[in-house]
């Protein structure tokens, strides 16, 4: 039993609330939830082993029929659209693997500030919705209109500033930009933004907007906090733990090259005989071109397999096997490399958010 009340307790409703229970509460209050990565060995990533982030109150009491959507600024008519309306415009499905800047902050050294995301704060789903673009020409943007600024519903916890955010006015015309009302052919769940939320695909997880309110079309950058100040990285490398100049520093746009080990499970003990690796390999908007596996930590690599499906912002499958025919402990790293030549680093580049965290993945194993 656990007690009434206790901090146990207290994640338990909250996961029950967002149909979390079987993911890793990493806090109650703001909800933020992570999946265990043996959750995260499907294509498509099911609703219920997809993590949540939200930095403020989840509004779950929204009514779609009350819906508007505010596009203003910069623009020929400001105008208020509801989601039927939304729903008339063409409807695109995207499918995209999803990732939070912070995912495996957990990991740094030294440590930082922030949820301490372990692997698990990225899934992959299909979203649907109408182009952002389209709902853009509704009002008519004029020639000076650079950025797109994204208001929400979410209330601030006491002091925070408002979760506003920016996209670039050509990464919001890009015909993949959409405003999605459905995740996985189901209306978006209250968690991940219902009744409406952006989706800005390759992008890090903070570009897309969830219980989007309004669009509001500027002729310069955002003063918003959340563009200003927070989800900036490094424009040079920098030491572990040293001290960044707010001017050496600039928004992220996109996410890094990476690889995840599905399975097997970090730590499992495995009969001796063919051992099956597999997981999945993203960056962003770009494709993977190949998986490299070792199986002696790092001295020798071979290409994994690439299968299954190929959408442009999705991860890709990887699978390997090797025999192990005598009983030994294996250190089972990944090696992701993208289709312009990045590759997954040995370690990753410390940075003051703790922000794309992207090594080598590796899984210790034990044959016996
Ligand atoms: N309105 C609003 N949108 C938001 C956030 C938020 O706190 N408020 N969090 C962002 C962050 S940091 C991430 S990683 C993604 C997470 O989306 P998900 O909860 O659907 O997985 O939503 C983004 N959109
Ligand atoms: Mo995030």
């Amino acid at each position: 039993m656990v007690p009434a009340g206790s901090v146990f307790a207290q994640a338990q409703t909250s996961a029950q609330r967002f149909g979390k229970e079987k993911l890793i509460a990493r806090s109650v209050r703001p909800p933020d939830f992570e999946a265990p990565v043996a959750l995260l060995d499907s294509f498509i990533t099911p609703v219920e082993h997809f993590y949540l982030r939200s930095h403020m109150t989840v509004p779950t009491q929204l009514n779609e029929a009350a819906w508007a959507l505010k596009v203003g600024g910069e623009v020929d008519t400001p105008v208020s659209l509801s989601i039927a309306e939304i729903k008339q415009l063409p409807a695109v499905t995207i499918t995209m693997t999803l990732e939070c800047a912070g995912n495996g902050r957990a990991f740094f050294d030294p440590p930082v500030a922030g949820i301490q995301w372990e692997k698990g704060a990225v899934g992959t789903a299909r979203f649907t919705g109408a182009r952002m673009a389209d709902v853009l020409k509704r009002a008519g943007v004029t020639s000076t209109g650079r950025n797109v600024e994204m208001h929400a519903a979410d209330r601030p916890l006491g002091n925070m500033p408002a979760f506003v955010r920016q996209v670039p006015m050509a990464k919001a015309m890009d015909p993949d930009t959409i405003l999605a009302y459905a995740m996985n052919g189901q209306p978006i769940p209250a968690g991940h933004g219902f009744p409406l939320r952006a989706m800005i695909p390759g992008w890090e997880g903070a570009y897309s907007v969830k219980w989007l309110t309004a669009l509001n079309v500027l002729d310069k950058d955002s003063d918003s906090f959340w563009v200003a100040t927070g989800y900036r990285y490094p424009t040079k490398r920098v030491a572990p733990g040293a001290a960044v100049d707010a001017r050496d520093m600039a928004p992220l746009l996109g996410l890094a090259v990476k690889s995840l080990i599905t399975q097997p499970a970090e730590g499992a003990s495995l009969p001796g005989g063919n051992i099956a690796v597999a997981g999945f390999a993203w960056a962003g908007d770009v494709d993977i071109a190949k998986v490299d596996i070792s199986i002696d930590s790092g001295v020798t690599w071979q290409p994994a397999r690439l299968v299954g499906e190929q959408a442009k912002y999705a991860w890709r499958r990887f699978e390997y096997s090797f025999a192990a025919s005598k009983p030994e402990s294996y250190l089972i790293l990944s090696r992701a490399t993208d289709a312009k030549g990045n590759v997954q680093p040995a370690v990753s580049h410390w940075n003051p958010s703790g922000y794309l965290w992207n090594q080598y993945d590796a899984v210790r194993v034990e044959v016996k």
